[in-house]
C-alpha cells in the first residue's frame, strides 16, 4: 500500500473532530476558544517581533490549531490499547507523572508527537492517567471497582480492527483513516447514563471523586480540551466578562518577559445530569462533575539545570504562600511567586548563556556573507552569523497538573495518599517505556546546531 495517509494528518483530523465534539458537548469551551482567538490576535498585533519569530520558525500557524486534552483510564489493558491507537496518530508516551503525592490516585503520561516536523504540523497531545486502585484502602470496594472495570470495553470493534490494520500495513488509506477517526472518537464521548447504580457511585465517590469518575462510566470521556494562548493573564482577566469563572490562580511560573515552561488556568467542572441504574431495571437521575475548561501558555523548554531552578523557586514560593482554593490569598501568592522568580534570568541571551533553556539555532542573512572561520557558537552569535529561538515546552508539570485536578475536586477533597511513584509498573501496563523529554529537546537543539555548522562549512566563502 502506498496511498497511506500520514500519521500527522490522522492526528490533525482527530484533533479537529475532537474539538468539534467537545464544542457541541461543552458550550463554554466554544466561548473560551473565541476568547483565546481574540487575545492571540491582539497579542500578535501588539508584538510584531513575536509574530515575526513565530512566522520565521514555522510555528505561527500551529498556535490556533493547538490544544491538549485529558482522559483517565481504569485498567492496564485500556492503557496498552490506547497507546497503540495513539501510535497510529503519531503520538507516543512522553514523561511519567506521579500524582499520588498530590492526593490524586493516578499516574500519567502525555501522548504526543515527538519529531520536530510532526510537532509543527500539529502538536495535539493527550494527558493520559491510569487509575491506581492499589491506593484505595477499602479492599472490598477495590475488588468491586476492579470487577466493574473488567467488564467494560472502551474501544469499538472498528477502532480495534483499524488499529490492527494500521499496525500490519504500516498505515491507513484515506477511507480507513476517516473511519478510524470516527471510531476512536467514540471512546472519548460523554455518556450521561452511568454503568453503576447510585449507591455504588456514592461509595466510589466517597473513596475519591476521581475513582467515581473513572469507574462509573462506559468510557473515559475527554474531561477538558485546552487551547494555547499567547497571553494567559489577559485571558484570565477577561474570562468573567465572557461569563466564565476562572480558578483562583494561574498555575506555573509567574508573568515574565520570556515565558518558561507552562502556565495554565481553568474553569471549574460543570455539574451534569447523569442517569444511574436504580437496581430494578430502571434509571434514577443524579449528577456528576467531570468536565471543565483550561487554557495554557507555553514557554521555553528548560534544561535539567533550568528545571531544577524552576522547581526550587516554585517550592520556595509555595512555602511562603500556598494558594487557597477559594482565591482568598491569590494576590499574596502572585506577589510571592514574582519575588521568588526574580532569581530566574528573564532575557533569552542570559537563559542561553547560563544553560537554563533549549534553543533552536539558525543562520542569519549575514552568515553567508561573512568570512568567519570560527565554529564557536558564542563567537558566531556575537558576530551576528547565528541567531537562536526558544524551543517550546511540549510537556506538562506535575505540580500544575495536581492544581488542575484539585481545583476540580472541590474543597475538602484533599486526601492524603502515600507517595509511591511506580514508573516501572506504569510502563509494564503501558507495554512500553515512556520517552525522556529532556533527551528529546536536547536532540532538537543539537540537530539545529549541526545544521548551522554544516551550512557554514559549505559556504562559497569558506572554501
Ligand atoms: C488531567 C489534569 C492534568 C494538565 O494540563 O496539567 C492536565 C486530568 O484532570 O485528568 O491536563
Ligand atoms: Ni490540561
Amino acid at each position: 500500500m502506498t496511498d497511506h495517509v500520514t500519521s500527522s494528518d490522522i492526528r490533525s483530523a482527530f484533533s479537529t473532530a475532537m474539538s468539534a465534539m467537545y464544542r457541541a458537548e461543552v458550550p463554554a469551551y466554544g466561548t473560551l476558544m473565541d476568547l483565546v482567538a481574540r487575545v492571540n490576535d491582539e497579542a500578535l498585533s501588539a508584538n510584531k517581533a513575536l509574530a515575526e519569530r513565530l512566522q520565521a520558525t514555522d510555528n505561527l500557524h500551529r498556535i490556533s490549531e493547538e490544544r491538549h486534552g485529558a482522559i483517565r483510564l481504569g485498567k492496564a489493558e485500556e492503557l496498552a490499547m490506547m497507546s497503540r491507537v495513539f501510535a497510529v496518530m503519531g503520538m507516543y508516551p512522553v514523561g511519567y507523572y506521579d500524582l499520588s503525592t498530590a492526593g490524586v490516585p493516578v499516574h500519567s503520561t502525555a501522548f504526543r508527537p515527538v519529531g520536530e516536523a510532526a510537532l509543527k504540523k500539529n502538536p495535539f497531545r493527550v494527558f493520559t492517567s491510569l487509575l491506581r486502585l492499589d491506593l484505595v484502602a477499602d479492599e472490598a470496594l477495590r475488588e468491586e471497582a476492579r470487577k466493574i472495570l473488567a467488564q467494560r470495553q472502551i474501544f469499538t470493534d472498528g477502532a480495534v480492527a483499524l488499529t490492527e490494520k494500521a499496525e500490519l500495513e504500516g498505515g491507513l488509506n484515506p477511507a480507513d483513516a476517516d473511519r478510524f477517526v470516527l471510531e476512536v472518537l467514540e471512546t472519548f464521548r460523554w455518556h450521561d447514563n452511568a454503568i453503576v447504580d447510585v449507591n455504588m457511585y456514592h461509595r466510589l465517590h466517597d473513596a475519591h471523586r476521581l475513582i467515581a469518575d473513572v469507574v462509573s462510566f462506559r468510557g473515559p470521556h475527554i474531561n477538558h480540551l485546552t487551547p494555547r494562548t499567547l497571553d494567559i493573564d489577559k485571558v484570565q482577566a477577561l474570562m468573567p466578562e465572557y461569563g466564565i469563572a476562572p480558578k483562583a490562580v494561574v498555575e506555573g511560573p509567574p508573568t515574565r518577559l520570556c515565558p518558561v515552561l507552562l502556565r495554565q488556568t481553568s474553569f471549574k467542572a460543570m455539574e451534569e445530569a447523569v442517569a444511574f441504574k436504580d437496581g430494578q431495571g430502571g434509571w434514577r437521575t443524579g449528577s456528576h462533575t467531570a468536565r471543565f475548561g483550561e487554557i495554557e501558555q507555553r514557554g521555553i523548554a528548560l534544561t535539567p539545570k533550568g528545571r531544577a531552578l524552576y522547581d526550587k523557586l516554585l517550592d520556595e514560593s509555595r512555602k511562603v504562600v500556598r494558594p487557597a482554593a477559594d482565591g482568598s490569598n491569590a494576590q499574596a501568592y502572585e506577589a510571592a511567586l514574582s519575588r521568588t522568580f526574580a532569581a530566574f534570568p528573564d532575557d533569552w541571551a542570559a537563559i542561553r548563556k547560563e544553560g537554563l533553556g533549549y534553543f533552536s539555532y539558525s543562520l542569519t542573512e549575514n552568515a553567508l556573507r561573512s568570512a568567519t572561520t570560527t565554529t564557536d557558537i558564542d563567537d558566531l552569535i556575537a558576530q551576528g552569523a547565528i541567531q537562536f529561538d526558544p524551543i517550546v515546552y511540549e510537556d506538562f508539570l506535575p505540580v500544575s497538573a495536581a492544581g488542575i485536578f484539585q481545583s476540580n475536586l472541590g474543597d475538602g477533597a484533599q486526601q492524603e495518599f502515600v507517595a509511591s511513584p511506580n514508573q516501572q509498573r506504569f510502563e509494564a501496563d503501558l507495554g512500553a517505556k515512556v520517552l525522556n523529554e529532556f533527551d528529546h529537546y536536547a536532540g532538537i537543539e543539537k540537530a539545529s546546531l549541526d545544521e548551522c555548522l554544516a551550512k557554514l562549512s559549505h559556504r562559497p566563502a569558506a572554501q
